[in-house]
């Protein structure tokens, strides 16, 4: 080892790479050597070993990659440089401060991004299928698929991780699926998606939330109106459709209510005690073209309680439809009658859509969209108003077109402007106090490319918002990147707001596959996904290298397998045409990022296998010939040799 400090992590590594060769002659000892430690994902294993074994031996000199491990969730950078401009890069080698997730909007999938790096890390997949991480393609998740309508895309909107005490907890992300009226689970132990629900009595399931401060229930709100149950009744009279709200349970992923509203229901979000859940609504017109839904110079928030809800049914005050049971919150409904209404409409000019409740609980903030103010509810107000239009107090005017507004825990709401190309910076107290209609609370303007739709600040859903950065998701980028034909990505802008005196700084653009709408961006340090997954939690059977074995039975063959670097059990399995074949694969290493796959390609499979997974594939042997099968991922020197043959012999 040498005693001068690294220079360039190339050259760290080598030198690792040969005090690992070295170290190993001295102590004779050709043993794996794995410390499995929690986020530490060198791409070079040997980097571990050299750790390992320079602790072991009593070396100094490690000092450099041993920084790296201590730097475990990366937040501890100070991001500020005295001139008011914000650090914004992540060199090589080094973490980002921020999970963000944002949504993929008709992908159907999920993409993981590091905050302030802006690199996209991960994607996944969701209501797509995606041959990369096997998803769809393997027979659970198929099944999963299959068994929510079948459908192969989905329109991924609004991700909400799941929080704890009004922070988030790091277990799940909910998303739900706007275009079929779904909402998905993403485990993020595995950063995977582990149930989804197709959701009754709902069509087009667009904004979603969970009942804060712990999210056991999980919200997703019907945007298009329709019969419910919606089985070829009232085709063609709208007024006797309807839009719900709907609570499904955190854990089981079971529906346990919905409420039926007037008018529709856009975006949504939820108070911070438990008991309200918030949503906009831009058709109280309740028509079904666009002149009809925008006639009236009002719509209105839904307010829902989400308690007396829970009290009607408790009183038996549902009906069960299509196995859920639906609680009538419409206005006539005589549950709205008496002092403890289960909806709340509190009137907002013409068809607002974003709805968001400030970190402290006291305000649900609507965005004008048609309109160029916000409308801020009271929330405590709700209950002690006799008219829920008294629950209003502050309309501050922004500019054209505001969609979403979000929150920096300093007092300021953060607010798009669509028409205007903008995003407007705001004080909330201060647009209480003005009158309606003033601009006086605006604090200052950013120009952004272009028309924004969603923007989301650091841990902006919960109580306590960092204010660091601000993510804008802009709809066009026309002029911002090289062209790559008439179908445009988006561009997602980072912005610095951490400083009130400077002002908002635009640092980044970053082209996007279409289409994101929505984000939750979650520090580092409250995420702890597994390196390898626990054979415990695998819903298959582990098969070990002597568990392999070929079972033929009534024309079905069932292959239990293993697969390490660099061979499957078997070199060739002969099959009959015909022959209904499920495949089991565990993949047995225990070296983290060593992934392996099972691609039959002739037969559409392609499972891919992370580090101690087992994965199931099963189809009929319909093609007689010899059909390769193959890893995909690139494992190791000898992965282009490791593949073996499936031989289907003619009926
Ligand atoms: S919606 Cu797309 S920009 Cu789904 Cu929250 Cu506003
Ligand atoms: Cu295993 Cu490539
Ligand atoms: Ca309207």
């Amino acid at each position: 080892m040498t005693s001068k400090p690294p220079t360039h992590p190339v050259d760290t590594l080598q030198e690792h790479e040969d005090e690992v060769n070295r170290l190993k002659e001295d102590l004779g000892d050709d043993n794996e050597v794995n410390l499995q430690l929690p986020r530490l994902d060198i791409a070079r294993r040997d980097l571990v070993k050299a750790s390992a074994l320079g602790a072991a031996a009593g070396l100094t000199g490690l000092s450099g990659c041993l920084d790296l491990l201590n730097d475990e969730n990366g937040t501890d950078r100070d991001r500020t440089n005295g001139n008011g401009v914000p650090d914004h890069h992540v060199p090589p080698g080094e973490l980002d401060d921020y999970y963000a997730f944002l949504s993929g909007g008709h992908s159907g999938d999920i993409r993981v991004y590091g905050i302030p790096s802006m690199r996209q890390l991960m994607r996944i997949p969701v209501f797509n299928t995606e041959s990369a991480r096997g998803y769809g393609f393997d027979d659970k998740t198929k099944a999963m698929l299959e068994e929510t309508g079948g459908y192969t895309w989905g329109d991924t909107h609004h991700p909400r991780v799941s929080q704890t005490n009004n922070d988030y907890d790091g277990e799940y992300v909910f998303i739900n699926d706007k275009a079929h009226g779904r909402m998905a689970r993403i485990n993020l132990k595995y950063f995977e998606v582990d149930a989804i629900i197709d959701i009754p009595n709902q069509e087009g399931t667009h904004g979603a939330c969970g009942r804060l401060p712990d999210m056991d229930l999980v919200y997703g709100v019907g945007e298009f109106r329709a019969p419910v149950p919606n089985d070829g009744r009232d085709l063609d009279d709208p007024a006797a459709y309807a839009s719900t709200f709907t609570a499904i349970d955190r854990e089981s992923f079971n529906i346990e209510w919905q409420v039926m509203v007037d008018g529709n229901l856009d975006n949504t979000d939820s108070g911070k005690n438990g008991r309200w859940a918030f949503a906009s609504c831009y058709n109280s017109e309740e028509g079904v073209t666009e002149p009809e839904m925008t006639r009236d110079d009002l719509d209105w928030v839904s307010c829902i309680d989400t308690l007396a809800v829970e009290d009607a049914i408790e009183a038996g005050d549902y009906e069960m439809l299509n196995g859920v049971r639906v609680v009538d919150g419409r206005q006539d409904s005589p549950l709205n009658a008496g002092d403890n209404p289960v909806v709340r409409y509190v009137p907002c000019p013409t068809n607002p859509h974003g709805v968001s409740v400030t970190p402290d609980g006291q305000y649900a903030i609507a965005s004008g969209k048609l309109d160029p103010t916000c409308t801020i509810i009271d929330i405590d107000l709700l209950d002690e108003v006799d008219d829920p239009a008294d629950a209003v107090v502050g309309q501050p005017e922004l500019g054209l077109g505001p969609l979403h507004t979000a929150y920096d825990g300093r007092g300021h709401a953060y607010t798009t402007l669509f028409v205007d190309s903008q995003v407007v910076k705001w004080d909330i107290e201060a647009a209480v106090e003005a009158e309606p209609g003033s601009d006086a609370p605006v604090i200052e303007k950013i120009d952004v490319h272009y028309n924004p739709g969603h923007l989301i600040a650091s841990e902006s859903y919960t109580a306590d918002p960092e204010g660091d950065w601000l993510l804008v998701l802009n709809k066009l980028s026309q002029d911002r990147f090289l062209p790559v034909g008439p179908i445009f990505p988006e561009n997602d802008q980072l912005i610095y707001i951490g400083d009130d005196e400077a002002g908002m700084q635009l640092v980044k653009d970053t082209p996007t596959y279409p289409e994101p709408h929505d984000a939750t961006i979650v520090s580092a340090d409250k995420i702890d996904p597994m390196p390898i997954y626990d054979p415990e939690d695998v819903d298959a059977e582990f098969i070990r290298p002597e568990d392999a074995e070929i079972i033929r039975e009534d024309g079905r063959v069932h292959i239990k397998m293993h697969s390490t670097r660099n061979q499957f059990s078997f070199p060739d399995i002969t099959v009959t045409e015909g022959d209904e074949v499920t495949f089991t694969v565990t993949n047995t290493e225990t070296q983290q990022d060593i992934i392996h796959s099972l691609a039959i390609p002739n037969y559409d499979v392609q499972l891919a296998l992370a580090p101690q997974d087992t994965r199931e594939a099963t189809f009929i042997a319909d093609e007689p010939g010899v059909h390769w099968m193959y890893c995909a991922y690139f494992c190791s020197a000898l992965h282009l040799e490791m593949r073996s043959r499936l031989l289907v012999e003619p009926a």
